[in-house]
């Protein structure tokens, strides 16, 4: 896959896409002529589209075009997601909000696909911080702030994929938490995957009535709903009016699909859908066996859970 100008490089690639020194562009650095993020390890990274940006104001002498022709992806291989994990999590338990999200930028920069970071890296960290908060080894507080910095992280994600989606995809799906749920991360996830995969996405977010939802889904002719259960606050309540819902998308020709934590034990049962998961991964899959859905994810990444 060719290198687009949201990835990020090492100082060393920077030089050699700038054909200039290695010490010049860490002074650019150094002096603010050229935006760079530091790692955890105090390693400089530059965006390709910042060194375009510093080609094209003269400063360099241009670009070196052979750098694209001979690296088809950049210096940083994917990133393991066991270690973005631990990096994050130990950004979580030192209330580090800024570097939480940093380093979640990174992983996508380096070609992290939104699938991974949400099934293997976000989820799992959420569930420690958690289990931490449950234990009395982190505060609720922090717990919190860990939170909006995932979901800071992820509204930068879904802008980059916004840059590079096929514009007016085909298929639309509709999505929500339902009534008295207000979770946002995992909702947020499958709105991005979706996004990713060449989809129009309108995401109603959390505490969505269904009769909205389905009013929604019927004006907009959806066809794919989808719902990202973490809180039932009357389980229920919940059951009855997903059996009315079931059947007025089922009328309307719209797909009903479920996931999400609260969808667990006896519940599980009781439930009225066309398809359910647990993981970002086995939607991706549900989605392309059911619509055989369109645009691949730029990501370089192919793990899968
Ligand atoms: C952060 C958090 C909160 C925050 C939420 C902040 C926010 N705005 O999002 C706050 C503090 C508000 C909160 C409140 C509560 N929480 Co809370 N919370 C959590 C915590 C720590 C993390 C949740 C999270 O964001 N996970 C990360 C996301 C990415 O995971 P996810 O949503 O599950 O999404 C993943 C998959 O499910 C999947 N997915 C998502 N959507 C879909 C859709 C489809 C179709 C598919 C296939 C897959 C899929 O993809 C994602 C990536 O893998 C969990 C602990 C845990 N074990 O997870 C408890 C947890 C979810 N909370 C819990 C509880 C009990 C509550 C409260 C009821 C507490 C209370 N007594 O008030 C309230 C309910 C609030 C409400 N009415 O909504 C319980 C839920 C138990 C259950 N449902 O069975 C948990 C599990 C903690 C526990 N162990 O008891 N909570």
């Amino acid at each position: 896959m060719a290198v687009s100008p949201d990835d990020i490089v090492t100082v060393s690639d920077a030089a050699e896409i700038l054909g200039v020194s290695v010490s010049s562009i860490k002074r650019w650095v150094d002096d603010g002529t050229l935006p760079a993020v530091k790692t955890s390890g105090g390693h400089r990274r530059i965006k390709v589209s910042d060194l375009l940006e510093l080609a094209r104001g003269g400063i360099s002498g241009g670009i070196n075009i052979d750098f694209f022709r001979k690296k088809p992806e950049t210096s940083g291989t994917v990133p393991d997601p066991a270690l973005v994990y631990r990096e994050l999590l130990d950004h979580a338990r030192n209330c580090r909000p800024a570097e939480i999200t940093q380093t979640l930028d990174l992983a996508r920069m380096a070609g992290m696909s939104l699938q991974t970071a949400g099934d293997q890296v976000i989820f799992p960290l959420m569930n420690e911080v958690g289990r931490l908060w449950q234990e009395g080894k982190l505060d609720v507080g922090e717990e919190h702030l860990a939170t909006r910095a995932l979901i800071d992280a992820v509204a930068r994600w879904k802008e980059a994929v916004g840059t590079r989606s096929p514009s007016g995809g085909r298929l639309l799906a509709v999505g929500a938490c339902p009534p008295g749920d207000y979770f946002m991360l995992g909702n947020f996830l499958v709105e991005i995957m979706l996004l990713e995969r060449g989809w129009r996405v309108l995401n109603l977010g959390p505490n969505t009535p269904f009769d909205s939802l389905a009013m929604m889904a019927r004006d907009q002719r959806a066809d794919l709903v989808w719902l990202t259960c973490s809180h039932l606050s009357d389980e229920d309540a919940f059951v009855t009016s997903l059996e009315t819902l079931h059947s007025k998308l089922r009328s309307q020709g719209a797909a009903l699909f479920l996931g999400g934590l609260a969808l667990h034990g006896n519940v599980r049962r009781r439930l009225t859908y066309d398809w359910m998961g647990d993981t970002l991964a086995q939607m991706a899959r549900a989605l392309d066996d059911r619509f055989q859905s369109i645009a691949i994810p730029e990501a370089r990444d192919s793990s899968r859970a």
